[in-house]
């Protein structure tokens, strides 16, 4: 079994998890590998790029710790956004604390994360009790879990046995841990026996089009790069999309761009 050769929507069959299996599904159903990653500061920016993008995406990501004038009413507008458009909600808090920590910030606080976000991200830097924490939350709700198993940053940390441990810990909870933030396939590392027809999504950042880099040591490849060659299977794209200024028509060329480089790398993909 190869999951770079299955369609998303056989691939939805294999996994337990439903919010893996909804964001499978969404991505068959809408043609859609592109994730759109919304950094910005104001509430209203904020909501009008989703609504602008929301047609194109199958998962939109927040760093909802960036908004400036954040209120419950945001998540009720986002929130219908998501069911208007037809996307899951990705935070991208990348927890990195121990087991209790997590599960309060999970699930407490101003965001009360869990209550809304589909998709959560976190190091595995503490070892498996930071899945446990927020497995203790967020299983009961049906969210899932990605592990930070690669970055794309210049000479960041998270390679070789790091990466290796990372995937470890995934098998332990194929319950929660759907899948990895990385930047290639995941399922031969460890020397695993991948005949079980283990499945993991791999959802990559660091992708544009027109630049390579933002000076900050963020790497950019292409579609083409992460879906077809290296067998990811969403894109994550931000600046690419919103980076040229507010104005809603060019972004909203931008996502359209961005879903069909990356529907025509997978479809490249299966029919190799
Ligand atoms: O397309 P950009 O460069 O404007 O935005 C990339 C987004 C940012 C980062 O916080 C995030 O992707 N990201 C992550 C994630 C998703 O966890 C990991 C990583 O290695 N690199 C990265 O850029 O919101």
């Amino acid at each position: 079994y190869d999951p770079k050769s299955s369609s998303y929507v056989d691939r939805s069959k294999r996994h337990s998890n439903g919010a893996a299996k909804a964001l499978l599904e969404v991505m068959d159903r809408k043609k859609s590998n592109l994730c759109v990653s919304v950094d910005v500061a104001q509430k209203q920016s904020f909501l009008s790029i989703i609504d602008t993008v929301g047609p194109y995406v199958c998962l939109i990501k927040t760093h909802v710790d960036i908004i400036e004038d954040f209120d419950d009413q945001l998540l009720a507008e986002l929130k219908a956004l998501s069911e208007r458009h037809d996307f899951l909600i990705f935070e991208d808090r990348k927890f990195a604390d121990i087991g209790n920590t997590v599960k309060l910030q999970y699930a407490k606080g101003v965001h009360k994360i869990a209550n809304w976000a589909h998709i959560v991200n976190a190091h595995p830097v503490p070892g498996p009790s930071i899945v446990e924490g927020l497995a203790s939350v967020g299983l009961p709700l049906g969210r899932g879990l990605l592990l930070l198993a690669e970055m794309s940053t210049k000479d960041n940390l998270a390679t070789g046995e790091y990466t290796t441990r990372a995937v470890q810990m995934a098998r332990q909870r194929p319950d929660f841990v759907i899948g990895f933030i990385a930047q290639r396939r995941m399922e031969t590392i460890g020397s695993h026996d991948t005949s079980h027809g283990e499945d993991f999504l791999i959802l990559t950042p660091g992708v544009g089009l027109d630049v390579q880099g933002d000076g900050m040591g963020q790497q950019y490849r292409t579609p083409k790069n992460v879906i077809t060659d290296a067998g990811c299977d969403v894109i994550i794209v931000g600046r690419g999309i919103y980076g040229n200024g507010d104005d809603v028509d060019a972004i909203r060329k931008q996502a359209q761009r961005y879903q069909a480089e990356g529907w025509k790398a997978y479809l490249d993909r299966l029919s190799k």
